[in-house]
């Protein structure tokens, strides 16, 4: 057996997993998100800056809050990084690298990388948000990656409309669904292969992106290099990295990853009672709707006085109308000045200059999209936790 570290060293990876054994006496390379066992080391990743480590084998890593206040687009070097399976691809050699189209198509296609560099290509700033991003705030608490706030990031993406390929390839009648599938696989365990499928109208919409550049790069390696599934307003579940192999099927997917994971109550809130099972569920969709204070964490202090409070939001592609702050602890509510436009699939700055007396606060944020869907005053629970979309609460004192 292999040693964590040459494992790392194999893998390519550069991990300075620090403060693992001594995390407490090694402050700086920990980070502690706010729930119990939320201690996490800081770790290192080829084009990665120190990130919230999960997991190292396969890497998951999150993005420190703070950079979000940074601003609406999330850096390359700080996206959060997701995987599922062990067996993570880590030498690919984009001159060798073929996109595979296959199933219920007229035309069985093979495309190099050069090759989809040359059809038209688009461009969208989209967020990608894993399923299970702020699991770790679940109560009661369930199985998974215990998440804070950091698995979700803003990047503007450039490729081409998968639209654009299955039609080259041209669709056959009775076509029902498109299976998608990366370059990772399953390692020394018995994980099914990761394979995620979206109907045939959506693969059609001509928004579901082919992507190969993110912020203006390349893909980091970590991201999905040298092609991923970009799906506007989806979990990034469906966002497969790597993607090497796309099937037009005439059935449903029924896929490990499709028919048992990644499921979600079929209720009208997609909720169930806390602790309960639900009777029937279905796949995960969009995004819920979530705001977040960027500028002030959860426990600071500050002067009391005035203070400009900023923030994103985000939502499944309706885009987002209005955001609302209360530092009342949710008695009364202002309209916050919102961000730049840059689209309906993208973070949505927000700002309010607020005034704070001395003394404890609650600030919470509130956002409505141009559905009118808004943020539960109280979290909404499902047993995988799932799309938390709470109102959030930052507790600041001002001294
Ligand atoms: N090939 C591959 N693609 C994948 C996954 C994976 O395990 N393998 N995980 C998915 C999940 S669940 C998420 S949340 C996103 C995360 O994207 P990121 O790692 O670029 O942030 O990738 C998706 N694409
Ligand atoms: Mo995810």
């Amino acid at each position: 057996m292999l040693d964590r570290r040459d494992l790392m060293k194999r893998a390519g990876l550069t991990a300075l997993v620090t403060g693992l054994a001594s995390a407490k006496a090694l402050a700086l390379d920990t980070a502690t998100l706010p729930f119990d066992n939320g201690e996490r080391p800081l770790v290192r990743y080829r084009q990665k800056r120190p990130m919230i480590g999960l997991t190292s084998r396969p890497p998951q890593l999150e993005t420190p809050f703070s950079i979000f206040n940074d601003g609406a687009i999330t850096p390359n070097n700080a996206f959060f990084v997701r995987y599922h399976l062990a067996g993570v691809p880590l030498d690919i050699d984009p001159d060798k690298f073929t996109l595979e189209i296959k199933g219920k198509i007229d035309h069985p296609l093979k495309l190099s990388l050069k090759e989809i560099k040359k059809l038209r290509a688009v461009e969208l700033i989209a967020v990608n948000q894993c399923s299970g991003n702020s699991r770790g705030f679940f109560e009661p608490r369930v199985a998974g990656g215990q998440l804070g706030n950091g698995a979700m990031g803003n990047a503007r993406w450039r490729g081409v409309p998968l639209k654009t390929v299955l039609d080259i390839a041209g669709v056959q009648q009775g076509a029902k669904q498109v299976t998608f599938n990366g370059m990772d696989g399953p390692a020394m365990d018995t994980t099914p292969d990761f394979v995620k499928a979206l109907d045939i109208d959506h693969a059609r919409d001509g928004e579901v992106m082919l992507a190969y550049r993110m912020n203006g790069d390349d893909l980091p390696l970590l991201n999905g290099f040298p092609l991923r599934l970009v799906v506007p307003g989806y979990y990034g579940t469906y966002w497969v990295k790597h993607l090497n192999e796309i099937t037009v099927i005439d059935n449903v997917f029924d896929g490990f990853w499709m028919k048992s994971a990644y499921r979600i109550p079929d209720t009208p809130c997609n909720c169930v009672e806390p602790g309960t099972a639900p009777k029937a569920t279905i796949p995960i969709g969009r995004f819920t709707v979530r705001s977040f204070i960027t500028s002030l964490a959860d426990g600071a202090r500050l002067k009391p006085g005035s203070t400009m409070l900023k923030g994103i939001a985000f939502d499944g592609g309706k885009g987002i109308r209005e955001v609302a702050v209360a530092i009342d602890g949710g008695k009364t509510w202002t309209p916050a000045k919102l961000g730049k436009d840059l689209g309906k699939y993208s973070f949505r700055e927000w700002k309010l200059p607020i005034k704070l007396a001395a003394g404890p606060h609650e600030l919470k944020v509130r956002a409505t999209n141009n559905a009118g869907d808004t943020q539960p005053t109280e979290p909404l629970w499902n047993p995988a936790g799932y799309l938390r979309n709470v109102v959030e609460t930052v507790r600041v004192t001002a001294a």
